[in-house]
């Protein structure tokens, strides 16, 4: 498995009925397989020399000489292909059933099914793309919003790989002269003076300090968060929830106790995927299915990574409203207040929710759509609690990297403190350096193991 001098083949558009399908090969034979099953449409001589070109022609069954499909065929010449490899990629026409045999010529012409991700993998293996690249190719196909896919953009434009690669450098070179001073600790180098290494090292802690700082933006562009509606029943959630939406997705009604149940729906802020939801009243209940609803809201509730807090305007405050708030704020939440009914000549004002809650509530009116700009700038502000979304910093969004980072800075910080307490203790700190030089590899993929790389590519989808 994995060999390398296989010749693969997959459909690489998606299942199902679509324009066009394409079926595509990478591996030694490929051009070989390729003169077997293909026939122009001119009846030239197919030449296969001619690289990157499409050639009109048919796909004929190599046993029977049965026209397949009629195609447009491109042979692409290693090394300037996707794997480095002879690549030959077939558009044929988009039916599930006609792109299936000409994948099936393919295989009956001597390819091999390739496995999840293994064109991409085959990329990485012959040295086109990091390992971190590749992360960023399935993270580009994933992106499920705007702010993913700039992120994943990024890791795909090499923009860690390099930085990661220009920091090994600066400690390979430190690595370099411990070396060097070890050979010749025997004439006697006591007291050199190692406060370059201190600082170097110092300011490669603060880059990588700042790349693990970065995961916590990170993990919110690939994965989205989860907002929740809360508030007493009636005060206009499930109103709030289709504003939001911008169609009718929760029932509204005046009767308290309406939403029974959670209601989830996802909804870009600013570019960020966030799942919405809708809470039934929090209230103890006599009716089963109520309470059950309620069960679930309070486990929603927990789960949530900001909520908004919703107050009716035009009623007084209820110690209802006064316990929820409590129980919200010893969740420790995130919690973004509102006043909704803004419409409604207020019976209270700002100032009481500003004792109950220490911020400033914003108004609004779910009903006739005033001040929803404010909630969502609101709402932006606490996702990146006054920090900035739109960096052109390198922004870590894998755990994998946040891991190996940590990994990288711990022998680092060791390192430092070995030298501060004893000036001659060089082959210590080194074995320090080279642990971190290991660690930060592994993001690139320098040093690497089956199972990891079984383990990110069984993320993609077979025929990337
Ligand atoms: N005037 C006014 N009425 C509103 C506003 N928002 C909601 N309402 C009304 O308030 C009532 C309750 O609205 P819902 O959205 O069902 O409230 P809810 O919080 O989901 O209620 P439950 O699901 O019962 O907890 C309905 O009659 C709405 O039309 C608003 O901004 N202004
Ligand atoms: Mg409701």
């Amino acid at each position: 498995m994995h060999k390398l001098v296989d010749t693969i083949t997959a459909i690489s558009t998606p299942i199902g009925d679509g324009g066009i399908g394409i079926v595509r090969m990478s591996g030694p034979d490929s051009i070989a397989i390729a003169e077997r099953i293909f026939e122009r449409g001119d009846r030239r001589e197919f030449n296969p020399v001619e690289s990157h070109k499409m050639v009109y022609g048919f796909i004929k069954d190599p046993d029977s000489d049965k026209v397949v499909d009629e195609v447009m065929l491109t042979v692409m010449l290693a090394p300037n292909t996707f794997t480095k490899e002879n690549m030959v990629e077939i558009n044929c026409h988009g039916g599930l059933y006609v792109t299936r045999k000409v994948l099936d010529t393919t295989l009956l012409a001597g390819a091999r099914l390739a496995e999840r991700g293994e064109f991409t993998r085959r990329a990485f293996l012959n040295g086109r793309i990091s390992l971190a690249q590749a992360e960023g190719v399935i993270d580009l196909i994933d992106a499920k919003s705007e702010a993913s896919y700039e992120a994943a953009l990024k890791e795909l434009n090499n923009s860690l790989s390099e930085k990661i690669t220009t920091i090994k450098d600066r400690l390979s070179k430190i690595a370099a002269e411990t070396e060097a001073e070890i050979d010749f600790s025997e004439d006697d180098l006591e007291g050199s003076d190692h406060s370059v290494w201190i600082k170097e090292i110092s300011d490669i802690l603060t880059e990588i300090n700042n790349l693990i700082g970065s995961y916590d933006h990170g993990k919110i562009l690939r994965d989205g968060l989860t907002v929740s509606i809360v508030g007493r029943p009636n005060t206009g959630k499930s109103s709030l929830m289709n504003r939001l939406l911008n169609y009718d997705r929760a029932i509204v009604s005046d009767i308290p106790g309406t939403t029974r149940d959670t209601i989830e729906e996802k909804l870009s802020v600013n570019g960020i995927a966030v799942q919405l939801i809708d809470t039934a009243g929090v209230q103890e209940s006599q009716n089963i299915l109520e309470a059950e609803g309620i069960r679930r809201s309070r486990e929603k509730i927990e789960q949530s990574d900001i909520l908004i807090f919703l107050f009716d305007g035009s009623y007084d405050l209820t110690s209802y409203d006064l316990d929820l708030a409590l129980m919200v704020r010893r969740l420790g939440k995130k919690v973004v207040w509102v006043i909704n009914k803004s419409d409604i000549k207020g019976k209270f004002r700002e100032n009481k929710i500003r004792e109950i809650t220490g911020e400033r509530p914003i108004m609004i009116s779910a009903k006739r759509g005033d001040g929803i700009e404010s909630l969502l700038s609101a709402l932006s502000d606490t996702i990146w609690e006054g920090g900035c979304g739109k960096s052109e910093d390198i922004i870590i969004t894998r755990r994998r990297h946040f891991d190996l980072l940590t990994k990288g800075k711990i022998p680092l910080e060791r390192g430092i403190k070995t030298l501060k307490r004893d000036n001659n203790a060089v082959e210590l700190f080194a074995v320090d350096i080279r642990e971190a030089i290991m660690a930060l590899g592994e993001i690139n993929g320098d040093q690497y193991t089956d199972s990891l790389l079984d383990k990110i590519f069984n993320d993609f989808c077979i025929g990337k």
